[in-house]
């Protein structure tokens, strides 16, 4: 299905208008003001903290469930969100509790046994002795879990998610395990990956045990890379399994402890390949990945916890080639069908000479927050990146508090830069971006204090990025509420998800590490190259939806080109397709082993997609009945005429 056919249009158009009949009764999301509203989404009787996002049902509707630790962090709760109600209700029979003497801290959902339905492994930390306690359950999509597995613990450092052998399944990377804690001679990092399967005995009678599915070994490196050893991710880390080096296979980020350098090693053919170490701005909170400038390399995001600071690390690759005819030719440009090409020489700009957004600059005495109240096994939270107004630039959420302990969402758009005013980059080569401080339309969010985290999610599924926000009331208990983003709904979009193949036609989890990029045109008319990653952090309650919302404008068009990169270390990695319809859902089934990937392609129902009904509805009426009235017009006409003939044939006769 390389091209989305005509055929596939039209019926995905039907559908459309048939999913709307259904869609014209519902308001419950339907809003005047370009604002924020605060909505009623289920989730007023939640007490506890959100812990991530995933899709139990399955429905393959790019809705999400949520899982939440109850405020003592003995249990992992999962509301689901129910679809005829547009609201989020506790599955109680989905309930897992934790070991007594220890605390949820996260959990990372995802389909580990390929069965096509979501599973989840919980992470809990103990205070005393900081071991990270580590089940898997298996779910059944209706009920709840089922414990398939003890995990060997981890120490300290909270495991992340990544694809260890380009297989799609779920592996975890982590340090030194709780088995070897006192073993000054043990590698620093570590795998917990899917075992083969042992071949079974040629006299067993006795089927063979079950696989583990999260079995523990030492990371295994290339042999060429015996000389830099992968360093032991801090405790917390930001670590990320996401491209960087733009050939769209994910890489690894490692946050090294001491939370002063990170690491990152390539994905290759062989295996994960050193690449380069770089240090982070002193004080650096938990780093996020986008596309900040919109020029197809994915930059660092570092907050300066409980300072005014927000640091822009570009990722700096070759350019697109656009008008740069002499440079195509030495290579230093990237070419449009080339997007996927990996720059081996890709280098972050050093802290020294990053974009730095000023908080206190733009809200006078406020400073980020630097920890999550009243959490154990915490991370302080995270500059949260989502495109809200759907231009195809990232724009930041966050948290900050004032010298009274008061604390507040702040939302910072990103807007572009009049021309040549901000260069940035080691070289001031790139294009870089303004961030503008979001005032208007946002009183919703004023009005929620004692907030401690934000994220974004679509809450009704319709493409435009709304808000998640945590927060302690008054008496002090842990809450959660939602915020509609009806600022911008008229811009468009694509959502994305890239699943496993093994899992069949449903898809829940998604596979760790994809990577889209693609060709967009701006408002102005000009062609760039941006890139997304699916959910590449996974630990400390990263809180990324399954899907990526990725944001195409104002300008109609289809997308010229849109490329997808798994993982995979067989044969093809990327896979690109053209022509995209806006605002319609895709869903690809990377085969990393050949070229025949599937994407699947769901048209969202848009605003006036009742009107379109109700217009078209309204002309086959009028149709109808012209048809009806001219058909007796014609009978009665007949018949005269029949009349006619037969008093000539009485008159001829006599
Ligand atoms: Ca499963
Ligand atoms: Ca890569
Ligand atoms: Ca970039
Ligand atoms: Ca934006």
């Amino acid at each position: 299905m390389h091209r989305p056919n005509c055929l596939l249009r039209q019926s995905a158009a039907l559908l459309l208008l048939l999913g709307s009949v259904s869609g014209l009764s519902s308001s419950k999301f339907r809003f005047k003001l370009n604002q924020l509203y605060e909505v009623n989404i289920g989730l007023e009787n939640l007490r506890g903290t959100p812990l991530a996002f995933g899709d139990f049902s399955g429905q393959n509707d790019q809705l999400v469930d949520l899982f939440t630790a109850t405020p003592d962090q003995k249990t992992v709760q999962l509301w689901e969100w129910r679809r005829s109600t547009k609201e989020f209700v506790h599955l109680e029979s989905a309930d897992i509790k934790v070991s007594s003497g220890f605390s949820v801290s996260n959990v990372i959902p995802g389909d580990y046994d390929m069965d096509g339905k979501l599973d989840v492994l919980v992470q809990s930390t103990s205070s005393k002795t900081k071991e990270v306690k580590m089940q898997l359950f298996l779910g059944d999509a209706s009920k709840g879990f089922k414990e398939y597995e003890q995990v060997e613990s981890a120490n300290d450092a909270l495991p992340f998610a990544f694809d260890y052998d380009g297989s799609g399944r779920i592996a975890l990377l982590g340090g030194v395990p709780w088995s070897q804690r006192s073993d000054s001679s043990a590698p620093p990092t570590w795998v917990w990956a899917t075992a083969s399967a042992p071949p079974a005995p040629a006299n067993a009678t006795a089927p063979a045990s079950p696989p583990k599915l999260l079995a523990l070994t030492p990371m295994g490196l290339p042999a060429s890379d015996a000389t830099t050893k992968m360093c032991q991710p801090a405790s917390p880390h930001s670590s990320a399994f996401i491209d960087l080096d733009g050939d769209c296979r994910a890489d690894l980020f490692i946050v090294c402890q001491g939370n002063e350098e990170y690491q990152i090693w390539t994905s290759s053919k062989s295996g994960f390949v050193y690449s380069q170490t770089g240090r982070l701005p002193s004080g650096a909170g938990p780093v996020s990945f986008a596309d900040m400038n919109g020029d197809g390399s994915l930059d660092m995001v570092v907050p300066i916890m409980g300072k005014t600071q927000i640091h822009i690390l570009y990722n700096e690759q070759r350019p697109l080639c656009i008008g740069a005819a002499a440079r195509k030719q030495a290579g230093e440009c990237r070419e449009f069908e080339r997007i996927c090409e990996a720059d081996k020489q890709f280098k972050f700009t050093p802290p020294a000479d990053s974009q730095v957004i000023d908080v206190a600059a733009l809200w006078a005495g406020e400073t980020l927050l630097g920890s999550v109240s009243d959490f154990q096994g915490q991370a302080p939270p995270a500059v949260r990146l989502g495109d809200m107004d759907l231009d195809g630039f990232p724009d930041l959420a966050f948290v900050t508090k004032r010298g009274n302990g008061e604390t507040r969402v702040r939302l910072v758009r990103s807007v572009s830069c009049k021309s040549g005013e901000c260069k940035v980059g080691s070289r001031k080569q790139l294009d870089g971006r303004s961030y503008v401080a979001v005032n208007d339309g946002v009183s919703a969010l004023e009005q929620l204090g004692g907030v401690q985290d934000v994220s974004f999610f679509d809450v009704d599924g319709t493409g435009t990025l709304g808000l998640l926000v945590y927060y302690r009331d008054g008496k002090g208990q842990k809450r959660v509420t939602a915020m509609y983003n009806n600022f911008f709904t008229d811009a468009f979009f694509i959502k994305a998800l890239a699943c496993p193949h093994l899992s069949g036609k449903s898809c829940v989890g998604g596979i760790p590490g994809p990577a889209f990029k693609y060709v967009l045109v701006t408002d102005s008319g000009k062609k760039h190259v941006a890139q997304s990653a699916q959910a590449p952090q996974t630990a400390y309650r990263a809180l990324f939806t399954p899907y990526t919302v990725i944001g195409i404008g104002r300008t109609n068009n289809y997308i010229e080109d849109f490329s997808v990169g798994s993982p995979g270390f067989l044969g093809h990695h990327e896979r690109s397709f053209e022509g995209l319809i806006p605002n319609s859902r895709v869903v690809v089934f990377p085969v990393n082993s050949t070229q025949d990937w599937r994407l699947e392609l769901y048209m969202n129902r848009s605003e006036s997609t009742p009107y379109i009904l109700a217009t078209l509805l309204s002309s086959m009426g009028i149709l109808a009945i012209t048809v009806f009235v001219l058909g007796k017009l014609e009978r009665k006409a007949d018949q005269r005429e029949k009349q006619r003939a037969l008093h000539a044939i009485n008159f001829d006769a006599l």
